[in-house]
């Protein structure tokens, strides 16, 4: 390259960086400590990635098309119908068309991994599969009852090779309801009925919103949205609720217990390794095999003083509640965190990995590993895990993780940053830990929203997103609910979010309004629940199924005082779950952008239309107070809609008073 070519390279390199305004890029101060050093080091992140790729405008809101090959086709977002696609398709059906690929992809995923643990359960049952068992057998037998399969005098073997073969037609029922369809509050099935969206199963669902969606066949935007209802609801009522149940009979259901979050949890003399990804079988087998003394031996050989495990996005959500094993961070964090080299190894399975991290691993002298065919990345080295034999691939990441310590030449830097917070709530410990033993239901729950100590429930969940700053809104909008007297439930990176500011603490109650401040102190929770991982919002639907059953409250999910949100989201799966919280009832904000040009008639059947008709309704904001308030305004307008505008005098509500407010 001539002088003069180099220089003017150096000068667009140096340009580039100068547009990424570092302080903006994220809260976290681990997160920020890192990004500082890669680019120090010259080394590209997530956030720098962003700063240079400006989104395409007409993309953002959804206006072009690439369903067939006459195309693409652009709209003019600004005068929506000015123009049509080549075939004739106006931005209604354009706009419904990504919608639904987008909840069809979101919703193959959740499915997917489900199905994945379904395998391993099928494995299970038969015997097939080493090392694994089921470890919950009340949850087995709950979610046995909970589809009529008998559990009387019946061998733990027997109901798991019912529940098997019953929970496969979540996927591959041709006609029919699915199982957990049996779940879902009378009135809100008859009225699922009633739309035609009650889900057959996922892959006929998904299939269909594949074909619906091909150039020249569902041209009707309404039609389209009701087979996204249909297809979302067959994640949330589905497999992700399969993959959460499943999850909990093999590995144990979550109770809450104080763990760690944040990058100070590796340890500079330990091998570190990070497991990243989503479908807990990894987790399991790396759990079991780093506390295999023989590989234990094998870290102190080479000078270390043990094996150090840390999850990472899902994966560690996971496990936080699971087993209390430390979380390094949420998804923008993926990258930052092999900067500190202190990383041995980075084992992935599935899902919202960045094809970046391989390079980035290169950079700071660590290796990722991927563990599923479905997932290959260029620059990882692939050791398949077999769940018949799940120590294996783990035992054999542990023994390159621990060469690698020995033979680190990077600087190690650890950001000092270590939170606490309390993991691990369920959707039986809510039931058992605001009843107590004897009185373990929802009631309570009810009574204090009744009471209105509690406003109402609002679910904070979702993804980060670079085009925001890290874990900012996430942490303003919860802030801003509990302050309003609204119980927070949390799962998926959101969590991780609210755990590094500290939220998931008992003392956080201090920052909540005066009424659910007491409900906290009385019962020693904090003011926001963390549920897991993202499949784990199915736990957030049974909560609501529940709260609907106890009465008082209405009866269907659409009249409960409750609202969700996803202040950062990014990813196919988030639209997925939105819609299905949609479907079910639920009003559910989005924030960073949203795939739609308001005013049009999608639009404004997402936004207002659906609610007309009985379900949910979406809704979208940038600024995290706004975003509090919308949900707010809702919940308000459900307890006007319940009778329950008036704030009771702050009392402990009786039976008598329950009975009044339910007559
Ligand atoms: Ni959910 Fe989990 Fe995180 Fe978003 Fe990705 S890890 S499934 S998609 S980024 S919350």
């Amino acid at each position: 390259m001539s002088d003069e070519k180099e220089k003017l390279t150096i000068a667009k390199e140096d340009k580039k960086v100068k547009k990424l305004n570092l302080r903006e890029a994220t809260s976290c101060p681990a997160t920020l400590q890192m990004i500082k050093r890669m680019d120090e080091d010259g080394n590209d992140s997530v956030f720098h990635r962003a700063a240079e790729m400006k989104p395409c405008p007409i993309g953002a809101e959804s206006a072009c098309c690439k369903n067939c090959f006459m195309g693409p086709c652009r709209l003019n977002a600004k005068d929506p119908y000015a123009k049509t696609g080549v075939c004739g398709a106006n931005i209604d059906t354009i706009a419904a068309r990504n919608f639904a690929r987008a909840v069809a992809s979101g919703a193959a995923a959740h499915t997917d991994h489900g199905m994945g643990m379904l395998d391993a359960f099928r494995g299970v049952v038969r015997g097939t599969v080493g090392h694994f068992k089921i470890q919950d057998e009340a949850k087995l037998r709950s979610v046995a009852e909970s589809i009529d399969i008998p559990t009387e005098g019946r061998t733990v073997k027997e109901i798991a090779t019912d529940l098997y073969e019953e929970l496969e037609r979540t996927y591959t029922q041709v006609e029919g309801e699915i199982p957990f369809a049996k779940r879902v509050p009378p009135k809100t099935l008859e009225q699922w009925r009633k739309a035609g969206v009650v889900p057959r199963g996922a892959m006929r669902e998904i299939m269909e919103i594949m074909h619906r969606t091909h150039i020249g066949v569902d041209q009707n935007y309404k039609n389209i949205v009701t087979q996204c209802s249909r297809t979302a609801l067959s994640d949330g009522w589905g497999g992700s609720m399969v993959a959460t149940e499943i999850s909990d009979i093999m590995f144990g259901t979550p109770t809450p217990r104080v763990a760690g979050v944040n990058m100070g949890f590796l340890k500079e003399d330990h091998v570190n390794i990070l497991i990243h990804g989503h479908e807990p079988l990894l987790f399991e087998g790396m759990i079991a095999a780093s506390q295999d003394p023989v590989n234990i031996e094998k870290a102190k050989a080479a000078g270390a003083k043990g094996i150090n495990l840390l999850g990472m996005c899902c994966s560690g959500a996971e496990v936080l509640g699971r087993h209390g094993i430390p979380h390094a961070g949420n998804f923008l964090s993926s990258e930052p965190v092999i900067a500190t080299g202190a990383v041995d190894a980075i084992g992935v399975d599935v899902q919202c990995i960045m094809q970046a991290l391989p390079k980035v691993a290169e950079c700071y002298g660590t290796k990722v590993y991927t563990t599923n065919y479905r997932a290959k990345i260029d620059g990882a080295i692939h050791i398949q895990f077999d769940e018949h034999n799940p120590l294996d691939a783990p035992t054999k990441i542990i023994e390159l993780a621990v060469e690698r310590f020995k033979n680190r030449t990077v600087k190690v830097i650890i950001p000092q940053r270590q939170d606490w917070g309390v993991h691990g709530f369920s959707h039986e410990y809510v039931t058992y830990m605001l009843g107590g033993k004897f009185r373990g239901s929802y009631v309570p729950l009810n009574d204090n929203i009744i009471n209105g100590r509690i406003r109402g429930v609002a679910g904070v969940v979702g993804c980060n997103n670079p085009r925001v700053k890290h874990d900012e809104v996430h942490v303003e909008v919860v802030k801003e609910l509990i302050k309003n007297n609204v119980l927070v439930v949390q799962t998926g990176c959101s969590q991780i979010a609210l755990a590094k500011a500290g939220l998931l603490k008992p003392d956080a109650a201090v920052l909540a309004g005066t009424g659910l401040q007491e409900v906290c102190e009385t019962v020693g929770i904090p003011p926001v629940l963390s549920l897991g991982s993202c499949v784990d919002n199915s736990r957030i639907l049974i909560a609501c199924a529940e709260m609907v059953r106890m009465g008082g409250l209405g009866d269907k999910i659409s009249d409960l005082p409750v609202a969700g949100c996803a202040p950062e989201y990014m990813s196919e799966k988030a639209i997925s779950i939105g819609h299905y919280f949609v479907a079910s009832g639920v009003f559910t904000v989005f924030g960073v952008t949203f795939p739609s040009v308001e005013n049009t008639k999608f639009h404004d059947y997402l936004f207002r239309g659906l609610e007309e008709e009985g379900f949910g309704k979406w809704g979208f904001a940038v600024d995290p107070h706004d975003m509090a308030q919308m949900m707010i305004d809702h919940i308000d307008k459900k307890r006007a809609a319940l009778g329950l505008a008036e704030e009771r005098e702050r009392k402990l509500f009786s039976m008598e008073d329950r009975r009044a407010a339910e007559g």
